[in-house]
């Protein structure tokens, strides 16, 4: 396999600056090499032009928009980002996709989604479903599943609704920080749900398996999104909005070499991206190692 890895210095879609520089952190971190020692083939493609937050107004979209700040840049990324990931695939590779923030998974499933019915993987503390209308931050890094499936605003923005992507194909992994709104969403939705409690009952393999079923069933390949704030704050500080009590670091490990052994036997793993990693944030580049060490597992890395 040629593993493209795709760089998305993308900031415009959360608060806390410095995810822009999440690619240079996660490729210093060795993550070419470590996809190489786990058996692929890595391209780098570099990075997408981003023009820096600084330079950009985050009302310039009007007030149609309602609460999302910089959504005219999220969408002229997205846009781009989306015909690179369709590109790549046609081109029979894998889209990498490496953020910046989670905004970016608006363009990667749109693209991955053009000319396949997707499932998606939600390795997430938050459940990411926030609109325009509801988000009570207004970072569009909290609403890239509600862009993906058209809810709301974004029923009328072509750029960000992925019609191949059903909610039914959805499985969140890891939630424990879901805002009120986005709790009754959930709970009514057809996307299955699996929250830390069902990881502390159940064990992280179990919990992937089924989350895997659920993605694959009546698709034709599966999305990861890679949410580093999925992980515990001890193990992952290097995020903008971290959340107690989650992942460890041996979980998320077990979570990723799960997809890689289905990925093995079935061929599910479609696209995948690693978001989140803030590097002013961070602790020694731990937060960007463990993204590149965990992408590495998905890819089939394993301890011997
Ligand atoms: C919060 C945080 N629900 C929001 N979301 C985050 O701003 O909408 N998602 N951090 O990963
Ligand atoms: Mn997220
Ligand atoms: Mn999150
Ligand atoms: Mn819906």
């Amino acid at each position: 396999t040629t593993v493209r890895i795709i760089g998305a210095p993308m900031d415009y879609g959360a608060d806390r600056r410095g995810v822009d520089m999440g690619p240079s952190a996660i490729r210093y971190a060795g993550l070419a090499d470590r996809l190489e020692r786990a058996g692929v083939d890595p391209i780098d493609a570099g990075d997408l032009d981003i023009p820096r937050a600084e330079e950009r107004d985050p009302d310039a979209g009007g007030p149609n928009r309602g609460n999302a700040k910089f959504l005219r840049e999220v969408e002229d990324v997205c846009t781009r980002l989306s015909d690179r990931v369709a590109q790549t695939l046609a081109n029979g590779e894998f889209p990498l996709v490496v953020g910046g923030d989670h905004s970016v998974a608006i363009g990667s499933m749109h693209g991955a989604a053009r000319d396949a019915d997707l499932g998606a993987i939600w390795f997430d503390a938050h459940a990411d479903l926030n609109t325009p209308e509801t988000s009570p931050s207004g970072n569009v890094h909290g609403m890239p599943l509600a862009a993906t499936l058209g809810h709301g605003a974004f029923a009328e923005m072509e750029w960000a609704t992925a019609p191949r992507v059903r909610e039914e194909s959805i499985a969140y992994v890891g939630l424990r920080s879901i805002d009120e709104r986005e709790r009754e969403l959930v709970r009514e939705s057809e996307m299955t749900a699996f929250t830390m409690a069902d990881i502390d009952e159940r064990g992280m393999t179990a919990v992937v398996e089924d989350a895997l079923d659920v993605a694959t069933d009546g698709t034709d390949g599966v999305h990861v999104s890679l949410d580093l704030d999925w992980l515990d704050p001890k193990a992952a500080p290097g995020v903008g909005t971290p959340v107690r009590g989650g992942v460890t670091y041996r979980e998320a490990h077990a979570a990723l070499e799960t997809v890689s052994e289905r990925h093995d036997s079935e061929g599910v793993l479609r696209s995948m991206d690693v978001v989140e990693v803030n590097p002013i944030l961070d602790e020694g580049n731990e937060t960007a190692t463990l993204g590149a060490e965990l992408t590495a597992s998905a890819f089939g890395n394993r301890i011997l």
